[in-house]
Order: C-alpha cells, then structure tokens, then sequence
C-alpha cells in the first residue's frame, strides 16, 4: 500500500457549527494519522494561492472571503492511499449528491457551505502542504494500532 501525505481542511463553517471534533473522530478512526495541525483564520493571499485553479469561478470570490471570515483548522494526514481515502470520506463537492456516511454527506446541503477540504492529488497535496505548512517538518510517531492496520 502506497503511503501518501494530504492536505485537510476543517472549513469555518464545520468551525462555527461546533463539528471539528466530529470530523477529526472520523478521519482517525479510519486509521489516517494526523501529521500536523494548526487552528488559524486564514490570511487573503494563503486563501487565493490556495484555491488559484477556481480563479475565474464566479464562485471565488465569495468562497475566498468565506475561507477567511472565521478560523478553519488545517492538517496534514498520511496513511496508506491517504488521498484518495480523504476525498471519500470527505464525499462529493456537492453535499446534496454526497453518499451518506461521508461527511459532507451527513453534515451538509450547500455547495458553498461544504465544511471540509482535501487535495485532490499527490501533487496538489505537495502543493498545499507547501502553502499551509511551508517547509515544517511533519511529526513522526506509531499509533498503537499501526500494526493492526497494516501488514
Ligand atoms: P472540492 O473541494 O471537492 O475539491 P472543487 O471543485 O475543487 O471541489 O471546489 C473547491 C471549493 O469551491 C468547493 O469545495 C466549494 O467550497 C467551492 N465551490 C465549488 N463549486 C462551487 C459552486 O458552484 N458554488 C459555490 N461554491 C463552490
Ligand atoms: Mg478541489
């Protein structure tokens, strides 16, 4: 199994709604490893770097100004196809497709209110991790089910 890094994002609204917790229970308990994790309220120019591909969306400038309104919780995870697994758990960009048991298909209606984030790629992951974290060094630790989760 490849081992991959990603970026995730608690967005404000999941802040604001008092879901971190939920979110977070969810992600560890697949058996992902939090790597790194800071609780800020995003600067302009991280938000726009951030979400650069969507540009010249009519939606982007909302969503910037959204990003940046309140505090969102940043992290990085790893574990064994960790990009893919996120962008499951975290369900389909639109919440009223999104399967339930997904988080955006349990906690969420609105597009624009989607409470969570994560990289679509290794690269984007890369990228993000770049932009969020810079060059620190992510934590390095066994869980004590590292040996039940993985052969
Ligand atoms: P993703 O978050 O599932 O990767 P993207 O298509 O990359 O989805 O869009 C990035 C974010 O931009 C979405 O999570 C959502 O917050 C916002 N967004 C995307 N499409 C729309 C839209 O049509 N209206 C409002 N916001 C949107
Ligand atoms: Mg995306």
């Amino acid at each position: 199994m490849d081992t991959e890094k990603t970026y995730v994002m608690i967005k404000p609204d999941a802040v604001k709604r008092g879901l971190v917790g939920e979110i977070i229970t969810r992600i560890e308990r697949k058996g992902l490893k939090i790597i790194a994790m800071k609780m800020e309220v995003m600067d302009e120019a991280k938000a726009k770097e951030h979400y650069a591909e969507h540009s010249e969306k009519p939606f982007f400038e909302g969503l910037v100004k959204f990003i940046t309104a309140a505090p969102s919780v940043s992290m990085v995870i790893e574990g064994g196809n960790a990009v893919k697994v996120m962008r499951t758990i975290n369900g389909s960009t639109k919440p009223f497709e999104a399967a339930p048991g997904t988080i955006r298909g349990d906690f969420a209606l609105d597009t624009g209110r989607n409470i969570v984030h994560a990289s679509d790629s290794v690269e984007s992951a890369k990228r993000e991790i770049k932009i969020h974290f810079g060059d620190k060094k992510c934590l390095r630790y066994t869980r004590t089910d590292d040996c039940c989760l993985y052969e």
